[in-house]
């Protein structure tokens, strides 16, 4: 071989190297790398919703969408709580993910296409299947939301639950006084001191705000949904790294409650031979690999947080007090219309 040939060969290899290089690290793949380099996942949370996102006298978080920041966490260090939390309002949620300051928003988030196409941000998932309802003080004798006509009504300003309020009553030629309030703290505090009678929001924030009043059982839930909110983890566009990450850690916890696997049975299911299980804890394939992380990156999500089914029961369903039903939020194969594709 002459030494031209060889020169020409080497440069090929180089070129074929690079490439392949290229093709592997997904452009603006930056986010992941800034977690691990600061070693913390900073993730962007409700102030305070019960159940969803709350914090303690000792300054600790729980619930369903801090749990979403623990299993990613979970899957980046093997560490669920290597998390700096930042608590946003419902007005300033979305800037903080846009200027960088949180690496994903896990709050109670519904996803529309406005908040795609003018915010440039993508929703990785849905987490929970959620709708907007009203509660009501139980004196009013109310019995659907059709019979709220000449009502005032307490909602938290920029969210869809004012924007559906009021393509509601308009649809249904019904007229309402809006008592718009900032904070969901000042939203509570107007139906409790009288200045509306009528409280809108997500039916899982409804919930909780019945619990947190000084008599829970003197107000109702009506029983109209209003609303399609499909609520997820949201995330800046143009990391497509960081997009799946979030998106198949969420995915990686629906499939392990589909399959059985458990933060209790995750050792017997290292051993299994069930394909499915080998796949998802990493027995099987390069997947966690291939997504920038290790191959365990599941099995550490189950251990350490749970399967969806765990995260759901402990945090809203039956394990807490708020003891919301599963219903539409079941898999898919019980009547729900959980549903992650498969790893593979
Ligand atoms: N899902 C709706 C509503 C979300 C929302 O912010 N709801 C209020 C009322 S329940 C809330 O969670 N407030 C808590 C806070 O602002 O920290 C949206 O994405 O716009």
């Amino acid at each position: 071989m002459n030494c031209r040939k060889s020169m020409t060969n080497s440069l090929g290899a180089i070129l074929a190297f690079a490439a392949a290089f290229i093709i592997a690290a997904p452009a603006n793949a930056q986010t992941l790398k800034a977690v691990k380099d600061r070693g913390a996942l900073n993730c962007g949370v409700s102030e305070g919703l019960y159940g969803f996102s709350a914090r303690d006298k000792s300054g600790n978080w729980s619930g369903f969408d801090v749990e979403m920041c623990h299993a990613i966490a979970a899957a980046i260090f093997n560490d669920a709580n290597k998390i700096t939390y930042v608590p946003l309002d419902a007005s300033r949620r979305f800037e903080a993910l846009q200027s960088g300051s949180i690496d994903v928003l896990s709050r109670n988030t519904t996803w529309t296409l406005s908040r795609e196409v003018e915010l440039g941000l993508s929703f990785a998932a849905t987490s929970y299947y959620d709708g907007q309802g009203f509660l009501v003080r139980r004196d009013l004798n109310k019995e659907t939301a059709l019979d709220l006509d000449g009502t005032k009504i307490c909602v938290q300003t920029g969210t869809t639950t004012e924007l559906n309020l009021a393509d509601y009553f308009r649809a249904n030629k019904m007229l309402y006084g809006l008592v718009a309030a900032p904070t969901l703290d000042s939203a509570i505090k107007g139906y409790d001191s009288g200045q509306c009678n009528v409280l809108t929001a997500d039916v899982s924030a409804l919930f909780g705000i019945r619990l947190s009043l000084s008599k829970p059982d003197a107000h109702v839930i009506l029983p109209d949904v209003i609303s399609k909110e499909p609520l997820g983890p949201v995330v800046r566009q143009g990391d497509v790294q960081w997009f799946n990450i979030v998106k198949w850690v969420q995915f990686a916890m629906v499939n392990a409650e589909e399959l059985g696997v458990t933060s209790k049975n995750i050792d017997e299911a290292l051993k299994s031979e069930s394909p499915d299980v080998r796949r998802l804890v990493g027995a099987e394939g390069n997947y966690g690999e291939r997504l920038g992380l290790t191959n365990d990156w599941a099995a550490r999500v189950i251990r350490l947080v749970g399967n969806y089914g765990e995260v759901y029961e402990r945090n809203v369903g039956t394990g807490s007090e708020l003891a919301i039903p599963r219903g539409i939020n079941q898999l898919w194969s019980k009547g729900g219309i959980l549903y992650a594709p498969p790893i593979r």
